[in-house]
C-alpha cells in the first residue's frame, strides 16, 4: 500500500473545508445549499428516469458534494504557483477563456479533474483569472497596480513547502494533506485589511472594479462557491421565498427536456467593509466597503461537440440580438423560439454529433457487425450523457457583469492572448473537446469488445 493518499482525498477534504469557510463567511451560501439539497431531493423522486440514468453514469453520488469556485489572481507568478498547488489536488488547466470580448479585463482557466474515475470521485473545479494590467489605458496606474501586486505573496510558506514536497516525493501522506489543505485554505480567504490606501483603491475602482478587487488584497478570495442542482428555474423561482434575490435571467441555454451544456444563476454580492491604510499613518484605519463575494448556482447538462457548439453559440447570439431589437418579446421567449430548432431528444442528438455520450450494453446477443446507430435505435445499447464539466465565456461574463455593476471605467475589446496567459501559468490549457472526444471513443471500444 502507498504511503500516499489519492489527489480525490486532498480534493474532497479542500472542497469541504473551502464550502465550511465560505458558509462562515457568506451566510447566505448556507441558505442556498438547504435550498438546493431539498430541490435535488425531489427532482430525484419526481424523475426516476432521471435518478437511474445519473446513477448508471456514476454521477449520482458526485452532485451533492458537488462545487465549483472562483479566483482572481493579480500576477503571472501567483498563477504559476496556483498551477502547482491545484495539481496536489489533481486539478488541471482545461480551456482558455477570453473575456476581454465581454469588456473584462482578465484571461481565465478553469482548474479540475480531467479522467473519469476522478470526475466521479469529485468533480470540485476554480475558474481560475488573471489580470491583464497590460489592458489598463492608464499607463502610470497600471505601474502603480504593477508595483502594488509585485510586493504580495498569496502563498504561505508551509503551503509552497506541501507543493515542493508533492513534487519531489510524488505524493503527500495523510498528516501532510490535512496540514496542506489548512495551508492552502488560507490563500481563499477573505482579508478584510486592505493593501493600499482608499485613495489608491478608488482609482483602481474607477478604471474598473475588478481591477480595484485583484489588487487592493491581500489574496485572491474566493468570490463564490456554486453547488450543482438538478433543476435551475425551481431554485431561481424558490430564492426569494428564502429573501435571496436573484439576478433577471438565467444564463445559457433555454430550458429543455435534454439538458445541454450550463445554465447558471446568481445573487449580488455582499457589501463588506473593509479597512483601508491611513494615508498619514500607514496604519489600518476603519473606513471603507468593498462588494466582491456572490452566490451562483448550476445546473449542468451533457457536453456539446465542437459542431453541438457552434450551433449553440449561433443560436445565442441570434437570441440576444433579437430581444435587444424586437421589445415586444422577452429575452426567455427569444432564447425559446431560437431554440427550438436544436434537437431535444439523446438520439437525435448523438445521430448528428451535436453531443458526447457513453455507451450501455442492454442485450446479450447484440453483434458486433451492427451499426452503432441501429444498435442504439432498437433499444441494445442506451445512450449515458457525458457531462458538461466546462464553463461558458458568455455566461461567464453575465455573471461578472450583474455582480460587479456595469457602470463607469473603460471599455475593453477583443484581445486573446493564449500564448502569454500559457507562459505565466507555465503549461498548455487542455483542449476541452479533446477530453469529451476521448471518454466517448473508450466507451464506444469498450462496448464493441462486449458485443458478440
Ligand atoms: C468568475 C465568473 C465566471 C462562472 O461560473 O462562469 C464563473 C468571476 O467572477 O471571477 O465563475
Ligand atoms: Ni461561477
Amino acid at each position: 500500500m502507498s504511503q500516499f493518499v489519492s489527489t480525490d482525498f486532498t480534493r474532497t477534504q479542500f472542497s469541504r473545508a473551502m464550502s465550511a469557510m465560505y458558509a462562515t463567511e457568506v451566510p447566505a451560501y448556507s441558505t442556498l445549499l438547504e435550498l438546493v439539497k431539498g430541490i435535488n431531493e425531489s427532482t430525484l423522486s419526481a424523475q426516476p428516469a432521471l435518478r437511474e440514468q445519473l446513477s448508471d453514469s456514476n454521477n449520482l453520488e458526485r452532485i451533492t458534494e458537488e462545487r465549483h469556485g472562483a479566483i482572481r489572481l493579480g500576477k503571472a507568478e501567483e498563477l504559476h504557483t496556483m498551477r502547482r498547488l491545484f495539481a496536489v489536488m489533481g486539478m488541471f488547466p482545461v480551456s482558455y477563456y477570453d473575456l476581454s470580448v465581454a469588456g473584462i479585463p482578465v484571461h481565465s482557466t478553469a482548474f479540475r479533474p480531467v479522467e473519469r474515475e476522478h470526475l466521479s470521485a469529485n468533480p470540485f473545479r476554480v475558474f481560475t483569472s488573471l489580470l491583464r494590467l497590460d489592458l489598463i489605458e492608464d499607463k502610470s496606474l497600471q505601474a502603480d497596480a504593477e508595483a502594488i501586486v509585485a510586493k504580495r505573496d498569496i502563498f504561505t510558506a508551509g503551503a509552497r513547502e506541501l507543493i515542493a514536497e508533492f513534487e519531489k516525493n510524488g505524493g503527500l501522506t495523510e498528516e501532510q494533506s490535512t496540514q496542506f489543505v489548512a495551508e492552502a485554505l488560507e490563500t481563499f480567504r477573505w482579508h478584510s485589511e486592505a493593501t493600499v490606501t482608499a485613495s489608491m483603491y478608488q482609482r483602481l475602482h474607477d478604471a474598473h472594479r475588478l481591477i480595484a478587487d485583484v489588487v487592493s488584497f491581500k489574496g485572491p478570495h474566493i468570490n463564490h462557491l456554486t453547488p450543482r442542482t438538478l433543476d435551475i428555474d425551481a431554485v431561481q423561482e424558490g430564492m426569494p421565498k428564502v429573501g435571496i434575490t436573484p439576478k433577471l435571467v438565467v444564463e445559457g441555454p433555454p430550458p429543455r427536456k435534454c439538458q445541454i451544456l450550463l445554465r447558471q444563476t446568481s445573487f449580488k454580492a455582499l457589501e463588506e467593509s473593509v479597512n483601508f491604510v491611513d494615508e498619514a499613518t500607514g496604519e489600518a484605519s476603519a473606513d471603507g466597503t468593498h462588494t466582491a463575494r456572490f452566490g451562483e448556482i448550476e445546473q449542468r447538462g451533457v457536453a456539446l461537440t465542437k459542431k453541438g457548439r457552434i450551433l449553440y453559440d449561433e443560436l445565442l447570439l441570434k437570441a440576444r440580438e433579437r430581444a435587444n431589437v424586437d421589445k415586444t418579446i422577452s429575452y426567455e421567449e427569444s432564447l425559446a423560439e431560437t431554440f427550438s430548432v436544436f434537437p431535444d431528444d439523446w438520439q437525435t442528438l448523438h445521430r448528428e454529433g451535436l453531443a458526447f455520450f457513453e455507451y450501455r450494453l442492454l442485450s446479450e446477443t447484440a453483434s458486433k457487425d451492427s451499426e452503432l446507430e441501429s444498435l442504439i435505435a432498437n433499444g441494445d445499447v442506451s445512450l449515458l450523457p457525458i457531462v458538461y464539466e466546462d464553463f461558458l465565456p458568455v455566461s461567464a461574463a453575465g455573471i461578472f457583469h450583474s455582480n460587479l455593476g456595469s457602470e463607469g471605467g473603460q471599455n475593453f475589446s477583443a484581445n486573446a492572448n493564449q500564448t502569454a496567459f500559457e507562459e505565466a501559468l507555465g503549461a498548455k490549457v487542455a483542449d476541452e473537446f479533446s477530453l469529451y472526444e476521448s471518454l466517448q471513443t473508450a466507451s464506444r471500444e469498450a462496448l464493441y469488445q462486449k458485443l458478440k
